[in-house]
């Protein structure tokens, strides 16, 4: 008799060709019974809590579903999914996870990689203004662009900033925030608080699947809640500028009334940057890359070479000497992890 094949074992099967032909970017389906379960149904992952996954069906309903042990890579917020709803109302299981077109994924336990949200468009760094670190906004943008994921700077509580004393301060944080306009990142500062830059920021995110990154405390939670007011969002204890314990504890994906998804992350500390030899990282330098054909050896490291185009560059003024030292931070800190771990400063 021939039985249609149901949507997991398809993505199963697909899988397996995909395994067969070299490229294994899938991942695997179960072979639930249906008897057990209900009927196989498409899914989004809101959020991944370990062992369960909070899954929400086409009518916008809310499942906590286990996953098939089968499923060989954990779920992610951003996912897209196949599932079976369970016996136990709001329980289920997810059968098969579908191909992300987008991830950023971290080091996880037992050296595997563990993807922190999927399909996503969009990567908001958000800094708090007392700490614009421009290695940390290097190592989100290189690694969004290598995850072929538009990045874009946003400096949040700029009402903080106002004020006399804060004159030189804000002129210095407003230079460097130039040197990546001139690269053609977009960057803006925002007030969670005052609301200031929000309209701007609002519409980047309309139709998008966005992700929020930064470092704890840097207000997040707090943005989100701009945008999503319905559901109870927590929000850290901490001063102003001041580092706080971390709040949110999973990446978790809301709807934007206007339309897109936004993805809140947390406790990010390393990222994964596989398959970059440490020495190509100048590639994602923009600024500085358009130097680097020009020095005298190919393998140049743009250090005391002799002949280097990016030393000259600098030393004529036409790149920031901090660019260099974060371009050597980074691929250090690659070449010492071996295996594309790049951490994100603490
Ligand atoms: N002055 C000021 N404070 C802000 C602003 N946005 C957030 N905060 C404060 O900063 C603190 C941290 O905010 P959260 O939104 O919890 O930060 P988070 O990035 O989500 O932090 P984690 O969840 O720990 O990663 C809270 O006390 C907020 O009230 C802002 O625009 N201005
Ligand atoms: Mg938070
Ligand atoms: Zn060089």
């Amino acid at each position: 008799m021939l039985r249609r094949r149901t949507t997991a074992q398809e993505l199963n099967f697909r899988q397996h060709r995909r395994i067969q032909s070299g490229r294994r970017q899938f991942l695997q389906g179960g072979d639930a019974s249906p008897e057990q379960n209900g009927p196989e149904q498409n899914g989004l992952v809101l959020a991944n809590y370990g062992f369960n996954s909070e899954v929400e069906n086409e009518q916008g309903e809310r499942f906590r579903c286990a996953v098939r042990e089968t499923v060989d890579s954990s779920p992610a917020a951003g996912d897209q999914v196949v599932w079976r709803p369970g016996k136990t109302a709001g329980q289920g299981v997810i059968e098969a996870i579908s191909p992300r077109h987008s991830e950023l994924r971290r080091p996880g336990t037992q050296g595997r990689w563990q993807t922190v949200a999927a399909n996503i468009d969009r990567l908001v760094v958000i800094f708090s203004p007392d700490r614009f670190v421009m290695g940390l906004a290097d190592r989100y943008l290189i690694v969004a662009a290598v995850a072929g994921i538009e990045a874009i700077l946003v400096v949040n509580k700029q009402d903080v900033l106002q004020g006399k004393e804060f004159r030189s301060y804000r002129q210095e944080l407003k230079r460097d925030l130039k040197i990546y306009r001139r690269m053609g990142y977009l960057t803006q500062l925002v007030s969670a608080h005052s609301g200031k830059g929000l309209p701007w920021l609002t519409e980047q995110l309309v139709g998008r699947n966005t992700l929020l990154v930064g470092q704890s405390g840097v207000g997040k939670s707090s943005l989100i809640r701009h945008w999503i007011t319905d559901e109870e969002i927590r929000v850290g204890q901490v001063n102003a500028i001041g580092r706080g314990r971390q709040t949110t504890s999973a990446a978790r994906l809301y709807h934007l009334p206007q339309g897109g998804n936004i993805i809140d992350s947390a406790g990010i500390r390393a990222l994964a940057l596989q398959g970059i030899p440490a020495h190509r990282v100048v590639d994602y330098f923009r600024d500085v890359s358009k130097y680097a054909g020009k020095c005298r050896f190919s393998d140049c490291r743009h250090d005391a070479e002799p002949n280097c185009a990016v030393q000259a560059a600098v030393a004529k003024g036409k790149v920031d000497p901090r660019r260099l030292v974060s371009l050597h931070a980074i691929a250090d800190s690659l070449e010492v992890s071996g295996d594309g771990t790049l951490l994100l400063q603490d």
